[in-house]
Protein backbone atom coordinates (compact mmCIF):
# COMPACT_ATOMS: atom_id res chain seq x y z
CA UNK A 1 0.00 0.00 0.00
CA UNK A 2 1.17 3.73 -0.76
CA UNK A 3 2.80 5.32 2.30
CA UNK A 4 4.09 9.01 2.56
CA UNK A 5 6.64 7.98 4.77
CA UNK A 6 7.98 4.96 2.74
CA UNK A 7 9.88 4.29 -0.06
CA UNK A 8 7.08 3.27 -2.92
CA UNK A 9 7.68 0.71 -5.58
CA UNK A 10 6.79 2.16 -9.38
CA UNK A 11 3.87 -0.13 -9.23
CA UNK A 12 2.50 1.56 -5.89
CA UNK A 13 3.76 5.26 -7.04
CA UNK A 14 1.93 4.47 -10.32
CA UNK A 15 -1.59 3.30 -8.47
CA UNK A 16 -0.92 6.53 -6.15
CA UNK A 17 -0.56 9.14 -9.65
CA UNK A 18 -4.05 7.26 -10.82
CA UNK A 19 -6.00 7.92 -7.86
CA UNK A 20 -4.34 10.93 -6.29
CA UNK A 21 -5.79 12.52 -9.46
CA UNK A 22 -9.25 11.40 -10.06
CA UNK A 23 -9.92 12.18 -6.24
CA UNK A 24 -8.85 16.20 -6.58
CA UNK A 25 -10.35 17.02 -10.23
CA UNK A 26 -10.54 20.50 -9.46
CA UNK A 27 -6.63 20.96 -8.77
CA UNK A 28 -5.02 18.10 -10.45
CA UNK A 29 -4.15 16.70 -14.15
CA UNK A 30 -2.29 14.23 -15.45
CA UNK A 31 -1.33 14.16 -18.71
CA UNK A 32 1.15 11.09 -20.13
CA UNK A 33 4.07 12.61 -21.97
CA UNK A 34 5.30 9.51 -23.39
CA UNK A 35 6.83 6.59 -22.30
CA UNK A 36 10.33 4.88 -21.07
CA UNK A 37 12.56 2.38 -22.45
CA UNK A 38 11.04 -0.48 -21.39
CA UNK A 39 8.02 1.21 -21.92
CA UNK A 40 6.49 2.51 -18.69
CA UNK A 41 4.31 5.55 -18.69
CA UNK A 42 5.79 8.99 -18.23
CA UNK A 43 3.17 10.82 -16.73
CA UNK A 44 3.07 14.62 -15.35
CA UNK A 45 0.98 16.23 -12.71
CA UNK A 46 -0.49 19.62 -13.02
CA UNK A 47 -1.21 21.37 -9.70
CA UNK A 48 -3.17 24.46 -9.90
CA UNK A 49 -6.76 26.08 -9.63
CA UNK A 50 -8.32 26.13 -13.16
CA UNK A 51 -8.06 29.09 -15.01
CA UNK A 52 -9.58 30.40 -18.29
CA UNK A 53 -6.54 31.86 -19.19
CA UNK A 54 -2.53 30.12 -19.37
CA UNK A 55 -0.77 30.26 -16.12
CA UNK A 56 3.07 30.98 -15.50
CA UNK A 57 4.57 27.22 -14.27
CA UNK A 58 7.15 25.77 -12.14
CA UNK A 59 8.67 22.47 -13.27
CA UNK A 60 9.46 19.70 -11.24
CA UNK A 61 10.72 16.31 -11.67
CA UNK A 62 12.10 13.45 -9.20
CA UNK A 63 14.05 10.31 -9.48
CA UNK A 64 16.18 11.24 -12.00
CA UNK A 65 18.87 9.33 -10.86
CA UNK A 66 17.29 5.69 -9.57
CA UNK A 67 19.14 4.64 -6.17
CA UNK A 68 18.38 8.31 -4.92
CA UNK A 69 14.92 7.21 -3.46
CA UNK A 70 14.24 9.94 -0.77
CA UNK A 71 13.78 12.31 -4.62
CA UNK A 72 10.55 10.63 -5.53
CA UNK A 73 9.18 10.57 -1.92
CA UNK A 74 9.81 14.42 -1.99
CA UNK A 75 7.70 14.59 -5.31
CA UNK A 76 4.87 12.46 -4.05
CA UNK A 77 4.94 14.85 -0.10
CA UNK A 78 4.92 17.84 -2.32
CA UNK A 79 1.61 17.00 -4.18
CA UNK A 80 0.20 15.97 -0.87
CA UNK A 81 1.14 18.71 0.51
CA UNK A 82 -0.20 20.78 -2.32
CA UNK A 83 -3.50 19.47 -2.32
CA UNK A 84 -3.91 19.47 1.44
CA UNK A 85 -2.80 22.59 2.15
CA UNK A 86 -4.78 24.68 -0.62
CA UNK A 87 -7.33 26.80 0.88
CA UNK A 88 -6.00 27.00 4.44
CA UNK A 89 -2.46 27.75 3.78
CA UNK A 90 -2.19 31.03 2.44
CA UNK A 91 1.10 30.88 0.33
CA UNK A 92 0.02 27.31 -0.96
CA UNK A 93 -3.76 28.97 -2.06
CA UNK A 94 -1.96 31.93 -3.47
CA UNK A 95 1.04 30.11 -5.79
CA UNK A 96 -2.01 27.43 -7.19
CA UNK A 97 -4.42 30.44 -7.79
CA UNK A 98 -1.36 32.19 -9.91
CA UNK A 99 0.64 29.59 -11.25
CA UNK A 100 0.86 25.71 -11.95
CA UNK A 101 3.29 23.30 -10.68
CA UNK A 102 4.12 21.11 -12.72
CA UNK A 103 5.48 17.14 -11.11
CA UNK A 104 7.16 14.61 -12.71
CA UNK A 105 7.12 12.15 -9.46
CA UNK A 106 9.63 9.76 -10.98
CA UNK A 107 11.43 10.90 -14.22
CA UNK A 108 13.87 7.35 -14.62
CA UNK A 109 11.11 4.92 -13.88
CA UNK A 110 12.96 1.72 -15.65
CA UNK A 111 16.06 2.68 -13.05
CA UNK A 112 14.20 3.06 -10.37
CA UNK A 113 11.83 -0.52 -10.74
CA UNK A 114 15.21 -1.95 -11.13
CA UNK A 115 16.68 -0.85 -7.55
CA UNK A 116 13.80 -2.34 -6.40
CA UNK A 117 13.97 -5.56 -7.81
CA UNK A 118 17.98 -6.36 -8.99
CA UNK A 119 20.40 -3.76 -7.97
CA UNK A 120 19.97 -1.05 -5.26
CA UNK A 121 22.31 1.12 -6.50
CA UNK A 122 21.97 1.18 -9.96
CA UNK A 123 21.99 5.02 -11.45
CA UNK A 124 21.37 5.22 -14.71
CA UNK A 125 18.40 4.00 -17.57
CA UNK A 126 17.80 0.53 -18.62
CA UNK A 127 18.65 0.85 -22.37
CA UNK A 128 20.37 -0.98 -24.53
CA UNK A 129 22.44 -0.68 -27.82
CA UNK A 130 23.65 -3.37 -29.83
CA UNK A 131 27.43 -3.46 -29.77
CA UNK A 132 27.33 -2.89 -25.91
CA UNK A 133 26.62 -5.34 -23.01
CA UNK A 134 26.42 -2.39 -20.75
CA UNK A 135 23.13 -1.11 -19.97
CA UNK A 136 21.93 2.25 -19.52
CA UNK A 137 23.60 6.35 -19.61
CA UNK A 138 23.52 8.82 -17.26
CA UNK A 139 20.12 10.42 -17.60
CA UNK A 140 22.15 13.57 -16.17
CA UNK A 141 24.84 13.55 -18.61
CA UNK A 142 22.71 13.38 -22.04
CA UNK A 143 21.09 16.55 -22.33
CA UNK A 144 22.36 19.07 -24.65
CA UNK A 145 24.20 21.46 -22.68
CA UNK A 146 28.07 21.39 -23.20
CA UNK A 147 27.16 17.54 -23.64
CA UNK A 148 29.68 14.86 -22.49
CA UNK A 149 32.52 17.69 -22.56
CA UNK A 150 33.54 17.23 -18.75
CA UNK A 151 32.44 15.14 -16.08
CA UNK A 152 30.81 12.71 -17.93
CA UNK A 153 31.79 9.72 -19.80
CA UNK A 154 31.69 8.26 -23.22
CA UNK A 155 31.90 4.42 -21.95
CA UNK A 156 28.88 2.79 -21.97
CA UNK A 157 29.90 0.76 -18.79
CA UNK A 158 30.02 4.15 -16.94
CA UNK A 159 27.85 4.94 -14.52
CA UNK A 160 28.48 8.76 -16.10
CA UNK A 161 28.03 7.68 -19.66
CA UNK A 162 27.01 10.42 -21.31
CA UNK A 163 24.61 8.23 -23.72
CA UNK A 164 25.09 7.64 -27.88
CA UNK A 165 24.21 11.57 -28.63
CA UNK A 166 21.83 14.17 -26.42
CA UNK A 167 18.51 12.83 -25.50
CA UNK A 168 19.49 9.74 -27.34
CA UNK A 169 17.51 8.53 -23.80
CA UNK A 170 13.76 8.17 -24.13
CA UNK A 171 12.83 10.01 -20.76
CA UNK A 172 15.47 12.65 -21.34
CA UNK A 173 13.99 13.40 -25.03
CA UNK A 174 10.09 13.29 -23.45
CA UNK A 175 11.14 15.94 -20.51
CA UNK A 176 13.11 17.86 -22.91
CA UNK A 177 9.98 17.82 -25.55
CA UNK A 178 7.81 18.66 -23.19
CA UNK A 179 9.91 21.63 -21.24
CA UNK A 180 10.24 22.88 -24.83
CA UNK A 181 6.80 23.06 -25.53
CA UNK A 182 5.72 24.74 -22.77
CA UNK A 183 8.69 27.18 -22.88
CA UNK A 184 6.93 30.03 -22.67
CA UNK A 185 5.16 29.44 -19.49
CA UNK A 186 7.94 28.33 -17.35
CA UNK A 187 9.99 30.01 -14.92
CA UNK A 188 10.93 27.77 -12.89
CA UNK A 189 13.03 24.25 -13.57
CA UNK A 190 13.43 22.24 -9.84
CA UNK A 191 15.46 18.68 -10.01
CA UNK A 192 15.63 16.96 -6.86
CA UNK A 193 18.64 14.10 -5.89
CA UNK A 194 20.51 13.43 -3.37
CA UNK A 195 22.81 13.30 -1.23
CA UNK A 196 24.78 16.06 0.20
CA UNK A 197 22.84 18.76 1.17
CA UNK A 198 23.06 21.26 -1.52
CA UNK A 199 21.55 23.54 -3.14
CA UNK A 200 23.22 24.19 -7.11
CA UNK A 201 22.09 26.49 -9.74
CA UNK A 202 23.85 26.64 -13.55
CA UNK A 203 26.39 26.31 -14.31
CA UNK A 204 27.84 22.62 -13.94
CA UNK A 205 29.24 22.28 -17.60
CA UNK A 206 31.75 25.28 -17.24
CA UNK A 207 33.25 27.38 -14.84
CA UNK A 208 31.75 30.63 -16.15
CA UNK A 209 29.09 32.46 -13.70
CA UNK A 210 25.62 32.07 -15.14
CA UNK A 211 23.80 35.67 -16.48
CA UNK A 212 21.93 35.80 -13.19
CA UNK A 213 24.33 34.39 -11.00
CA UNK A 214 24.20 36.71 -7.85
CA UNK A 215 20.03 36.52 -8.43
CA UNK A 216 20.02 32.70 -8.31
CA UNK A 217 22.60 32.63 -5.20
CA UNK A 218 20.38 35.20 -3.21
CA UNK A 219 17.37 33.18 -3.82
CA UNK A 220 19.31 30.07 -3.20
CA UNK A 221 20.30 31.45 0.03
CA UNK A 222 17.12 32.56 1.32
CA UNK A 223 16.16 28.45 0.40
CA UNK A 224 18.71 27.05 2.00
CA UNK A 225 18.20 29.34 5.39
CA UNK A 226 14.30 28.43 5.63
CA UNK A 227 14.97 24.96 5.20
CA UNK A 228 17.41 25.42 8.21
CA UNK A 229 14.83 26.90 9.94
CA UNK A 230 12.95 23.84 11.23
CA UNK A 231 15.42 20.97 12.00
CA UNK A 232 19.01 23.10 11.69
CA UNK A 233 19.83 21.06 8.38
CA UNK A 234 22.56 22.70 7.06
CA UNK A 235 22.64 23.07 3.11
CA UNK A 236 25.38 25.00 1.07
CA UNK A 237 24.61 26.92 -2.20
CA UNK A 238 26.39 27.79 -5.38
CA UNK A 239 26.87 27.29 -9.22
CA UNK A 240 27.19 23.57 -9.72
CA UNK A 241 31.15 23.33 -11.13
CA UNK A 242 32.52 24.90 -8.23
CA UNK A 243 30.33 23.33 -5.37
CA UNK A 244 30.08 19.81 -6.66
CA UNK A 245 32.23 19.33 -9.49
CA UNK A 246 31.89 20.47 -13.64
CA UNK A 247 29.73 17.88 -14.99
CA UNK A 248 28.41 18.34 -18.49
CA UNK A 249 24.82 17.48 -19.85
CA UNK A 250 22.40 18.39 -16.96
CA UNK A 251 19.11 19.05 -17.06
CA UNK A 252 19.39 22.07 -15.04
CA UNK A 253 22.03 24.13 -17.03
CA UNK A 254 19.73 22.89 -20.22
CA UNK A 255 16.64 24.56 -18.87
CA UNK A 256 18.59 27.52 -18.02
CA UNK A 257 19.85 28.05 -21.68
CA UNK A 258 16.79 27.16 -22.88
CA UNK A 259 15.54 30.65 -21.20
CA UNK A 260 14.32 29.14 -17.79
CA UNK A 261 15.90 31.48 -15.29
CA UNK A 262 15.15 29.85 -11.93
CA UNK A 263 16.68 26.39 -12.75
CA UNK A 264 17.66 24.54 -9.40
CA UNK A 265 19.01 21.30 -8.53
CA UNK A 266 18.33 19.76 -5.28
CA UNK A 267 20.59 17.34 -3.24
CA UNK A 268 18.67 16.09 -0.28
CA UNK A 269 19.99 14.81 3.10
CA UNK A 270 22.52 13.46 4.08
CA UNK A 271 25.77 13.91 4.25
CA UNK A 272 26.70 10.70 3.86
CA UNK A 273 26.05 8.60 6.69
CA UNK A 274 23.45 6.57 4.93
CA UNK A 275 24.20 8.37 1.42
CA UNK A 276 21.33 6.86 -0.89
CA UNK A 277 20.15 4.44 1.49
CA UNK A 278 18.30 7.24 3.66
CA UNK A 279 16.29 5.25 6.34
CA UNK A 280 12.56 5.44 5.90
CA UNK A 281 12.86 7.55 9.30
CA UNK A 282 14.17 10.50 7.79
CA UNK A 283 11.30 10.93 4.93
CA UNK A 284 9.70 13.09 7.46
CA UNK A 285 11.65 15.78 8.42
CA UNK A 286 13.42 15.45 5.04
CA UNK A 287 10.34 16.87 3.17
CA UNK A 288 8.75 19.18 5.72
CA UNK A 289 12.42 20.78 5.63
CA UNK A 290 12.57 20.67 1.46
CA UNK A 291 8.83 21.90 1.45
CA UNK A 292 10.10 25.01 2.97
CA UNK A 293 13.14 26.11 0.29
CA UNK A 294 10.93 25.08 -2.45
CA UNK A 295 8.38 27.15 -1.08
CA UNK A 296 10.61 30.11 -0.49
CA UNK A 297 11.92 29.97 -4.32
CA UNK A 298 8.34 29.47 -5.60
CA UNK A 299 7.15 32.65 -3.62
CA UNK A 300 10.23 34.65 -5.05
CA UNK A 301 9.29 33.76 -8.41
CA UNK A 302 5.90 34.51 -8.42
CA UNK A 303 6.64 37.80 -6.63
CA UNK A 304 9.02 38.32 -9.56
CA UNK A 305 6.11 37.52 -12.41
O1 LIG B 1 26.06 14.42 -10.77
C1 LIG B 1 24.87 14.72 -10.81
O2 LIG B 1 24.15 14.51 -11.79
C2 LIG B 1 24.22 15.37 -9.59
N1 LIG B 1 24.73 14.76 -8.37
S1 LIG B 1 24.23 13.22 -8.03
O3 LIG B 1 24.98 12.77 -6.85
N2 LIG B 1 22.70 13.24 -7.61
O4 LIG B 1 24.41 12.39 -9.18
C3 LIG B 1 24.55 16.85 -9.57
C4 LIG B 1 24.00 17.60 -10.75
C5 LIG B 1 24.43 19.03 -10.82
N3 LIG B 1 24.11 19.62 -12.10
C6 LIG B 1 24.78 19.31 -13.25
N4 LIG B 1 25.84 18.55 -13.26
N5 LIG B 1 24.35 19.86 -14.36
ZN1 LIG C 1 21.29 12.40 -8.77
ZN1 LIG D 1 3.26 18.92 6.37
Amino acid sequence: AHSYTKYNTWDTVQSWIASISSSNPNLISKQVIGSTYEGRPMTVLKLGKKSSSTKPAIFMDCGIHAREWISPAFCQWFVKEALSTYGSDSQMTSLLDQMDVFVLPVFNIDGYDYTHKSNRMWRKTRSRKSGSSCIGADPNRNWNAGWCTTGASSNPCSDTFCGYSPESEIEVKNVADFIRRNKSVLKAYLTIHSYSQLLLFPYSYTFELAAHHSELLKVAEGASAALRSLYGTSYTSGPGAATIYPAAGGSDDWAYDLGVKYSYTFELRDTGRYGFLLPESQIKPTCEETMLAVKYIAAYVQKNL
